[in-house]
């Protein structure tokens, strides 16, 4: 099949993304909408200074604690600690008008060629054990998925063959199931930056109910706001084809990394095998 955005054949291996074309637009318009954001851009930096002095004010009657106000050292510890323990390379990705999503292609079919039962699909989690110990398995309906909290994004999907398409997905963040079912720490308490590191798994490995698909990831990854057990595409129930009754869903990388049909995910102290990186892909799969 030829695609006309992608100027690489599929079967060439790794291509870099490329832009897509925008919508023209003249240039008029352009420096039209310049003029606004110049105005709008002086209205709310005239209030962010205003703002700032009663705030600086404010702080700099705070008592001092190791040389700064009370108040901020406090927060640039909490913060300090989550970003140092989580997120310390982490951005999130753009997310786009809902109004730009366009339809999915469907792309790779491993581990969805056997049917699936709905009826008989659980989601299974095994839980993160000390070395030597049994790990606790857990299971799911999809229900107990979708009674968590319900997150959309549009966002723009992207195939390691050179082609993307901005999607909306609907879902529960991984790290909302985790903070309602804490299965990636061994002490079985949330995850919490004050907790000893070594009780947080450092992968996650992810399964289809088949074996034959598999995606490894590390924890940062999969506590990031943006990744999702998506169950939604496009305002509709997944399909089969795009991984029904529950994908992943992680923006920050490719497609490859974004398992339909999850079977089993596990907590792990090693990296997973992850299909794509032992044919040669690497295995982070960022962009
Ligand atoms: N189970 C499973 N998940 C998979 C794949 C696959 O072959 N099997 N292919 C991956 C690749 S390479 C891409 S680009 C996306 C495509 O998702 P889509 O079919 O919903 O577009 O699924 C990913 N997840
Ligand atoms: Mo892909």
């Amino acid at each position: 099949m030829a695609y006309p955005e992608s100027s690489q054949p599929a079967a060439s291996g790794p291509a870099l993304p490329e832009s897509q074309p925008t919508t023209p637009v003249s240039d008029e318009a352009v420096e039209r909408q310049a003029a606004r954001r110049t105005r709008r851009a002086f209205l709310v930096g005239g209030v962010a200074a205003l703002a700032g002095i009663v705030g600086w004010n404010w702080l700099l009657d705070a008592p001092q604690e190791d040389g700064l106000a009370g108040p901020l050292r406090r927060v640039l510890d909490a913060n300090g600690r989550l970003a140092t323990a989580y997120f310390r390379n982490t951005r999130l990705a753009t997310e786009f008008p809902k109004s730009h999503a366009k339809p999915l292609r469907k792309n790779g079919t491993e581990g969805l060629k056997s049917a699936l039962g709905a009826v008989a699909w659980r989601l299974q989690v095994q839980g993160y054990a000390p070395a030597g110990t049994t790990p606790r398995m857990q299971e799911f309906t999809l229900d107990e998925v979708k009674a968590l909290p319900r997150v959309e994004m549009t966002t723009e999907f992207k195939c390691i063959e050179g082609w993307s398409t901005i999607v909306t997905w609907a879902g529960t963040r991984l790290s909302d199931f985790l903070a309602k079912y804490p299965l990636a720490t061994s002490s079985g308490r949330p995850v919490d930056p004050n907790n000893p590191p070594t009780d947080l798994a450092p992968y996650v490995s992810l399964v289809t109910p088949d074996k034959e698909y598999y995606v490894g990831l590390e924890i940062e990854s999969a506590l990031h706001p943006q990744t999702l057990l998506c169950y939604e595409m496009n305002g509709a129930p997944l399909t089969p084809e795009h991984g029904a009754p529950l994908r992943l869903v992680t923006p920050l990388k490719y497609g490859i990394k974004h398992i339909k049909r999850i079977g089993t995910i596990a907590f792990l102290d090693q990296r997973p095998p992850d299909y794509w990186a032992v044919r040669g892909y690497d295995w982070h799969a960022g962009h």
